[in-house]
């Protein structure tokens, strides 16, 4: 547990900002996580049932008390079943953002979108190939109707599969018929999970976990992928581009916006109106120099990754970075936003906007945005960031900007390598390149802010291992000054010879929670072309500072893709050694990967590397031992 006495952050900014914010007598959540404690042992190990009102229910984990809930369910039970809870709940909201998307999609082919248009034709084809919608003599936006009515069908019930698990290799796809757990529908299997898991219907913990790896598959390869392919469709394909994050990224002199959450819809529509004349004109008039948009968390990444715009932070810098008093605006959407915030911006003279009808807050300011006002609301509101700029009082911007690049979509690193993987397996098959891995997920004030981002980040590049990011992690390695093409000086020997020769840094930021997919899609294409399946390949996931229910989900449908994931911190499954087994030995003789938790950085460093070498000499590569 982090000492609550030390920096509560890594980072130069986010200790400058707290002490601001301690010094101004504000509240965040590192006082509301100490109030907390000791917070409760039964819910920690996965042991309290509230899903029945016979409970609420708690079985005692020495044995003395109660075994068993009111109805009759042991700690397997509860466990397996709290565990399958967490997952469903993290597919349905990824998988219900990539549902917004495709209800844009829909809204643009029937012109009801005004603002937002087709982007990537050329993606929108290879998409509607793979939905097998005929493209041959039809209008883009035709095209675009028909694939976003294939996509729904994704939503419901199919006969056999969700349509993009296509793209996993034959292996893969086979092994999960085997296994039954090939994801039928996106809806459909986190409806199934809920049912399942109501009073009285699955009681098997074993049969529990399989519909949790089915569910989280509907994700990985169902909504989530959807989320990032029609978003691509509708605001362009990432490409590499500079940009700079921490609080630094605020500008004193210019009117300051911050777009927070995980939908680009409405960040896409902010961004344009940021850009436009009229309103720039009106800053100019208020005495600002510009309008300067940042981001945060994921709504953060997909601006970035598409436009270079500016990082202010991730989620734990998400109450601080309203401590500088210089954002004039904060604009919402859903997941990850804290109900703190207004409390925090009611400080300053900050103005909270909600945007979505699904997601209100206390404090808050609501203007809904939908596909057929985005538009006009981004105006209005932006308008409104701009009025309010004369307001400001003291303020407080720490540290200068950190250069970074993002923007590594499958694309831009296949582009970047030649058009094909073969130079990246080249490397891998001399041992220049060991592996690689993926480092996801949040921030957790469990944990000192980015700490063990940074050092598990660092610890892989150091030993040759090419490190791929997203979400808050992404956010962290960039502060950390790891996205630079000039940080390949810390990678090993082989990786700086190739980051060097490529112009690219040693972590590559593939941008959002959603965008986790394309880690999928780029393990694909090289298993794929070594001919094996994800399993056999010297990779691994990691998510050192994870918190929330979509992180589950992540972690869950990368082990049943073949991915074996490190989590930082243990989740809430300790109360039962069956579930515990499963999940970190068992599941390697069912989908060739496990879970494997290690709260210390440096140990996790040693724990993935050995288990990448044990991969590369399975394959009959060299390995090395490592200490
Ligand atoms: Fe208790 Fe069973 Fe109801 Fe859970 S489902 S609250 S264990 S009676
Ligand atoms: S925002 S899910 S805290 S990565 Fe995607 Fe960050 Fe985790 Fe939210």
């Amino acid at each position: 547990m982090f000492d609550p006495k030390a920096n509560v952050s890594v980072t130069e900014d986010g200790n400058r900002l707290y002490a601001r914010a301690r010094q101004e007598n504000i509240e965040t959540v590192w006082e509301r996580h100490q109030a907390q404690q000791p917070q409760c042992g039964f819910c920690d190990m996965g042991l309290s049932c509230r899903i029945c009102i016979m409970g609420p229910c708690r079985i005692d984990p020495f044995g003395e008390g109660p075994q068993t809930g009111v109805c009759g369910a042991d700690a397997d039970i509860v466990v397996a079943r709290n565990l399958c809870r967490m997952i469903a709940a993290g597919a349905a909201s990824h998988s219900d953002h990539g549902r917004d998307l495709v209800e844009v999609l829909a809204k643009v082919a029937r012109g009801q979108a005004p603002g937002y248009k087709i982007r990537d034709e050329a993606k929108l084809k290879r998409l509607a190939a793979e939905y097998g919608v005929a493209v041959e003599g039809k209008e883009v936006l035709q095209i675009a109707g028909a694939l976003a009515d294939a996509m729904m069908e994704d939503y419901g019930m199919r006969r056999k599969a969700v349509q993009l698990v296509d793209r996993a290799p034959k292996k893969r796809r086979e092994l999960w018929e085997k296994v039954g757990i090939t994801p039928r529908g996106i809806d459909r299997e986190t409806s199934e999970m809920m049912h399942r898991t109501h009073m009285g219907v699955d009681n098997g913990w074993v049969s529990l976990l399989l519909q949790g790896m089915r569910n989280a598959l509907s994700d990985g390869w169902g909504g989530s992928m959807i989320a990032t392919e029609v978003s691509d469709i509708l605001f362009g394909v990432p490409t590499p581009r500079a940009t700079q994050v921490n609080a630094g990224v605020l500008k004193a002199d210019q009117v300051n916006i911050a777009v927070h959450g995980h939908n680009p819809v409405v960040s896409e529509m902010i961004s344009k109106a940021c850009m436009s004349k009229e309103l720039l004109d009106l800053a100019k008039q208020k005495g600002a120099q510009g309008i300067n948009l940042v981001g945060l968390c994921c709504t953060g990444n997909e601006v970035l990754m598409r436009r270079g715009i500016a990082m202010a932070g991730n989620h734990l810098m998400t109450e601080l970075i309203l401590t500088t008093g210089a954002v004039d605006m904060m604009i919402v959407d859903y997941q990850c936003i804290m109900p703190s915030l207004a409390k925090v911006a009611a400080c300053y003279h900050t103005k909270m906007i909600s945007t979505s009808d699904k997601a209100h807050f206390p404090g808050m300011e609501h203007h809904e945005f939908h596909p057929h006002n985005a538009e006009e609301k981004a105006m209005a509101v932006v308008r409104a960031a701009v009025e309010n700029f004369s307001k400001r009082r003291d303020v407080y911007i720490p540290g200068k900007p950190q250069a970074a690049v993002g923007g590594f979509s499958v694309e831009a690193i296949l582009g970047a390598l030649g058009g094909t993987a073969a130079p990246l397996l080249d490397a891998v098959k001399a041992g220049r390149i060991r592996g690689a891995v993926g480092i996801v997920g949040c921030n957790n004030p469990k944990i000192q802010h980015d700490q063990n981002h940074r050092v598990l980040t660092r610890r892989l590049i150091e030993n040759d291992i090419l490190v791929v990011d997203t979400g808050c992690v992404a956010v962290a390695n960039a502060k950390a000054g790891f996205k630079v093409p000039e940080a390949a000086e810390l990678a090993g020997p082989g990786l700086k010879a190739i980051c060097q020769a490529l112009k690219i840094p040693p972590v590559l930021h593939m941008g959002s929670c959603v965008d986790n997919v394309r880690i999928l899609v780029l393990l694909s294409a090289l298993a794929d072309a070594l001919g094996v399946d994800i399993s056999d390949l010297p990779v691994a996931g990691s998510a050192p500072e994870w918190y929330s229910e979509k992180a589950v989900t992540i972690g869950v449908y990368f082990v049943a893709s073949g991915v074996t994931t490190h989590l930082g911190p243990m989740p809430p499954i300790a109360g039962s050694m069956n579930v515990v087994n499963l999940l970190t030995q068992g599941l390697n003789d069912v989908v060739g990967a496990t879970f494997a938790v290690e709260p210390d950085p440096e140990k996790a460093a040693l724990f993935i590397r050995r288990h990448i070498e044990a991969k590369r000499k399975a394959l009959g590569l060299d390995a090395r031992e490592v200490m």
